[in-house]
């Protein structure tokens, strides 16, 4: 078994996790915020079996758009002292950041 922690734009996340629910996928919304642009983005915990991960990464990819965003002042708190983005510089933000990772055991009580 793996979970999958998948982190989705929060114009997407919507019919991200629409698409794997139709698809009868069990999955937890979080609400979260990017440590670099300080803004909010929605991670997905979803627990699956091995031979589901393939298409559940192909769902998430589908429906995640790469966007571009205005680096802000805001977000100058997280780029530390070394980094040359300034305020005002363009980043893309992908589609999904994704991890999946081996789960030893899943229990419901
Ligand atoms: P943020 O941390 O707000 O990052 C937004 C975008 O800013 C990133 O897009 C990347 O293009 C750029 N960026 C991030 N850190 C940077 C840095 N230190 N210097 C220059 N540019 C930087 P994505 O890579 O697509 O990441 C989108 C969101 O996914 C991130 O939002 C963060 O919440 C999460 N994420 C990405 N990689 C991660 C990782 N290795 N571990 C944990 N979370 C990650």
């Amino acid at each position: 078994m793996k979970l999958i922690i998948a982190i989705v734009n929060n114009d997407d996340s919507a019919v991200v996790a629409s698409a794997l629910t139709r698809e009868k996928y069990s999955v937890t919304k979080l609400s979260t915020t990017g440590g670099f642009l300080m803004v909010g983005n929605t991670t997905f915990l979803i627990g699956a079996e091995d031979q589901d991960v393939p298409h559940i990464k192909k769902i998430i990819s589908e429906f995640s758009n790469t966007r571009k965003k205005v680096s802000t002042t805001t977000s100058t708190y997280g780029r530390g002292l070394a980094n040359d983005i300034l305020p005002g510089d363009e980043v893309t933000v992908g589609g999904a950041t994704v991890f999946v990772l081996s789960v030893d055991e899943m229990e419901k009580y």
